[in-house]
């Protein structure tokens, strides 16, 4: 007979069910903590134009409402700083095809408009690993006003 094999004990399974979906939510950094809340403005800015750290977007996590015009500012040039719509994880980008950040590797300014609620994160693609990374939260548009 073989030697009877201990399983692994039950609760450590219950840890990770709970873990990994918290992990996963939390992309590119932004924990729920971390949104400036920016729900029902037209217009909002996402620019690394932190003069002591030019590899930090501000702001960096961030939510606004269906529709919000969202003009990301590379500071000097997105030639400096290509931003792509995707996630790191692990020290690893990759880039979401399908996302509506889609990339910008020149000028200065690129606007977006997101329609669908959702996240979504974005990185500049020779930084990422110095933290310049982010993630933009979409909400739908109602009671966006009126009710406070
Ligand atoms: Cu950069």
């Amino acid at each position: 007979m073989n030697a009877v094999r201990r399983p692994l004990p039950r609760g450590l399974f219950a840890l990770l069910a709970l873990l990994v979906p918290t992990l996963a939510a939390a992309l590119n950094n932004c924990l729920e903590g971390d949104f400036v809340d920016q729900r029902g403005l037209a217009d909002i800015q996402i620019a690394n134009d932190d003069p002591t750290n030019p590899f930090r977007y501000r702001p960096r996590c961030v939510t606004v409402s269906e529709g919000t015009r969202i003009m990301f500012r590379a500071v000097p040039n997105f030639g400096m700083h290509p931003l792509f719509g995707g996630v790191v994880v692990a020290g690893q980008a990759t880039i979401d095809p399908e996302s509506p950040i889609g990339s910008a590797s020149s000028g200065t300014t690129a606007e977006r408009q997101i329609f669908d609620s959702g996240e979504f994160p974005y990185f500049c693609d020779v930084h990422f690993g110095s933290g310049m990374i982010g993630s933009i939260r979409v909400v739908p548009q109602l009671f966006a006003d009126g009710f406070d």
